[in-house]
């Protein structure tokens, strides 16, 4: 058959990329970039996915350790040798393990890289995707009042089409009030990792005069009830991002009117079966989403460009330049934005290939599975 390619091996490595600058969120600092890469090949192919947990469970609850017990004492081994005739065939492999969405995802993400290459295929054709380019912004990391308005300065002059500020109590209505001064008119949003509180409703209703087009994730990550309460209070729109994991999660946020737009990351929810399907859900809601981003290396960011394609991503994503997060990449392709455009990496799969000089050099082989 031609249509189908088997898995003849698997390498699981763990990098440690260096950030040109520390990354700060309300739940603490980020130097490096630490994350489990998968590479499987067959029939002549290789196909790539990286995770998007962290060493310590400080976004959602998965670590890079649990994802690597996961993956090579019970998912990896039963997916080498199988033969692949289509991306959903990796559903029953991840079927009877609970929860580990972040973990599975890379899993699946790798197996629909190689689908789209055994198709020869780019990614995005198979997600239906309806552009070659994706709009994007910047995610600025908490910083000084004027450092941020610095950053904001160079990211307007490179084009990028929204700015987002991550926020946490203390540093919030004078920091937005400083940027709107300096900056009227940007489209802006603050993202506050889940800092606040039912108790701060009256810090987060001031921030409707900021004019944000979102306000993401101001509570807890395993809240939806209560964004209900928040979203009521204010004009601005909530956006959930750790709190959606599923297409029902987005179902009931929306049904109950806890937010007006989600932020999908296909490497937090599972993969892309469960991307799309929040994807669907929102848009049978009118709900935009965006795609959020996990400082990937070009492989995830990769991945997350090709997700983007898709129709009801209306807003601005998070995937900017791999130039700004890394001194070098870990694959061949630049992926660097233009005028806040970012373009598919055009060739089959997800359109980029691993610069093994370098792979190597920041990144140590934790097992090889062969068929
Ligand atoms: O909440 O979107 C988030 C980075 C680390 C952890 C959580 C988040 C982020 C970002 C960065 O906002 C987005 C990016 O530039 O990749
Ligand atoms: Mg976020």
């Amino acid at each position: 058959m031609k249509h189908a390619v088997k898995i003849d091996s698997a390498e699981l490595r763990m990098v440690h990329l260096p950030l040109l600058t520390p990354f700060v969120i309300s739940t603490g600092t980020m130097t490096h970039k630490t994350f489990p890469l998968l590479i499987l090949r067959g029939g002549g192919l290789e196909a790539v996915a990286e995770g998007v947990m962290d060493p310590l469970p400080d976004y959602l609850e998965e670590t890079t350790a649990g994802a690597v017990d996961l993956l090579r004492n019970a998912v990896v081994p039963k997916l080498v040798g199988e033969r692949i005739t289509s991306s959903a065939d990796i559903a029953p492999v991840l079927a009877p393990w609970r929860g580990n969405r972040m973990a599975k995802a890379v899993v699946e993400m790798a197996v629909w890289d190689l689908w789209a290459k055994a198709l020869n295929q780019p990614l995005w054709h198979l997600l239906g995707g309806v552009r070659n380019r994706i709009e994007v912004g910047v995610s600025l990391g908490i910083a000084p009042l004027d450092v941020t308005l610095d950053r904001i300065a160079e990211a307007q002059d490179q084009g990028y089409r929204r700015i987002k500020l991550k926020i946490k109590q203390g540093h919030d209505l004078a920091l937005l009030a400083g940027v709107r001064n300096a900056f009227p008119d940007i489209k802006l949003t603050v993202d506050a990792n889940t800092d606040y509180a039912l108790s701060d409703l009256s810090t987060l209703r001031k921030m409707d005069a900021f004019d944000l087009d979102y306000i993401e994730q101001p509570l807890a990550f395993d809240d939806i009830l209560d964004h209900n309460q928040v979203q009521a209070a204010l004009k601005t729109a909530i956006c959930l991002d750790e709190s959606i994991r599923t297409a029902k999660d987005a179902r009931i946020a929306l049904q109950m009117g806890a937010a007006r737009v989600i932020n999908i990351k296909v490497g937090r929810v599972g993969g892309y079966a469960e991307a799309r399907a929040i994807h669907d859900v929102c848009a049978a809601f009118g709900a935009p989403v965006w795609c959020g981003g996990m400082l990937e290396s070009g492989v995830g960011r990769a991945h997350n460009i090709h997700l983007a394609t898709m129709p009801n991503f209306t807003k601005p994503g998070d995937t900017s330049s791999a130039s700004r997060y890394f001194e070098r990449d870990i694959v061949n392709e630049p992926l660097e934005a233009a005028d806040g455009l970012m373009s598919v990496p055009p060739g089959a799969g997800i359109g980029v290939t691993l610069d093994y000089a370098y792979l190597d050099q920041v990144s140590e082989v934790i097992e090889v599975w062969t068929a």
